[in-house]
């Protein structure tokens, strides 16, 4: 996927070069300290702020010997040198996407969905390999679409060494199907495997997620999309971009489908393409996410469609909640598309975690 190279200014540029020329600058990273080579770039900020600290201000505030007797500007220049290396290395190559289509094994009429539960290595940025729990060995887990009034079937097996169970998040399943381990079913054992079937109740953007020591499990990864498409879909929902962006918080530090920017996927859409959007958030805290340059239409909360379609540019994702939107990309160019909570964002070491972009091409642009 070719991207567009971000705009970047020739003050800035200058800033470098001058730097550079004029004070014989060492690298940026070994001056602020921590960052050394294009894996650690963002990793102790995300770390930092994954770990409950405000994590914007936490870096690039200690002064070594070498900083400490730099100007003002080549100061500055070190700092601009380390964001635009970040920005420049998007979307940057990590090991594995989760989220992907799983296709059904079909048993007559009953859509058959099997998920493996192991624990893996998962890297959400170059170089950065965290500790995953992962349906099928992807975080998030396989994308699982199916419609209203299909009968389905999860067979869920564990093969990690501590239990677990599956709820279908915003479905309304019959109780017994639920998924909370000693209120609706036994926990499903280290070697065990487990079965669930029903009648898909309800149509949405909806999630599957464990529901046993959830506050570990989902946020290192047992978590899911689970879209169920109306059998007669209105003509708003039809759309030539389809996109699920599901938000993660816990130990993987802050994350957009598994990734932290610079790893993060672009969303690519041609001039006056119409995308959808489905925001998830599986994570613990609210996620406010913006759009530049073009703004959002909302038109479903948690796969209920709202009374009316209403129209913002940051949407609050609070945990749990699902959000769909329609963006009409009518305004060609690279834009930033980040949660706004800035510390979610950026550092002083420049941008990480819940940060994208949405590219939008003119025409003749492959
Ligand atoms: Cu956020």
């Amino acid at each position: 996927m070719t991207v567009p190279t971000p705009d970047l200014t020739s003050r800035r540029s200058f800033l470098r070069k001058s730097a550079i020329t004029a004070v014989a600058l060492p690298t940026a990273a070994s001056l602020l300290g921590a960052c050394e080579g294009e894996a650690a770039k963002a990793a102790p900020a995300a770390k930092t702020a994954a770990a409950g600290s405000a994590g914007h201000g936490a870096h690039g505030t200690t002064t070594t010997s070498a900083s400490a007797t730099l100007s003002p500007a080549a100061k500055a220049a070190a700092m601009d040198e380390m964001h635009e290396k970040g920005v420049k290395s998007f979307p940057a190559k990590t090991a594995k996407w989760g989220n992907q289509p799983m296709k059904p094994k079909m048993d007559g009429k009953v859509k058959v969905f099997e998920l493996t539960c192991t624990k893996m290595k998962w890297e959400t940025e170059p170089g950065k390999f965290v500790d995953a729990m992962a349906y099928n060995e992807q975080v998030p887990g396989p994308q699982i679409r199916v419609t209203e009034g299909d009968r389905v079937r999860f067979v869920v097996t564990n093969k990690m060494d501590e239990s677990t169970a599956m709820h279908y998040h915003g479905l309304e399943v019959p109780n017994d199907q639920d998924g909370v381990p000693f209120i609706t079913q036994p926990v499903i054992k280290p070697g065990e495997t487990f079965t669930y079937e029903f009648t898909v109740p309800n149509s949405g953007s909806h999630m599957y997620h464990s529901h046993h020591n959830a506050a570990m499990q989902t946020s290192s990864g047992l978590l899911g999309a689970l879209i169920v498409d109306k059998k007669r879909p209105p003509k708003i929902e039809k759309v030539d971009i389809d996109y699920t962006m599901i938000l993660n918080d816990g130990s993987h530090g802050f994350t957009l489908n598994g990734k932290s920017f610079p790893a993060t996927e672009p969303i690519v859409a041609k001039l006056g393409q119409k995308l959808r959007i489905r925001f998830m958030n599986e994570g613990m805290q609210i996620h406010p996410m913006h759009l530049h340059g073009m703004h959002f239409t909302v038109i479903a909360k948690d796969g209920w469609d709202q009374p009316a379609p209403w129209k913002c540019d940051t949407l609050n994702i609070a945990p749990g909640e699902r959000w769909d939107v329609i963006v009409n990309c009518n305004n060609p160019g690279t834009w930033a598309f980040h949660c706004h909570i800035l510390s979610h964002a950026e550092s002083p070491h420049g941008m990480f975690g819940m940060v994208t972009a949405l590219i939008v091409q003119k025409p003749g642009v492959a």
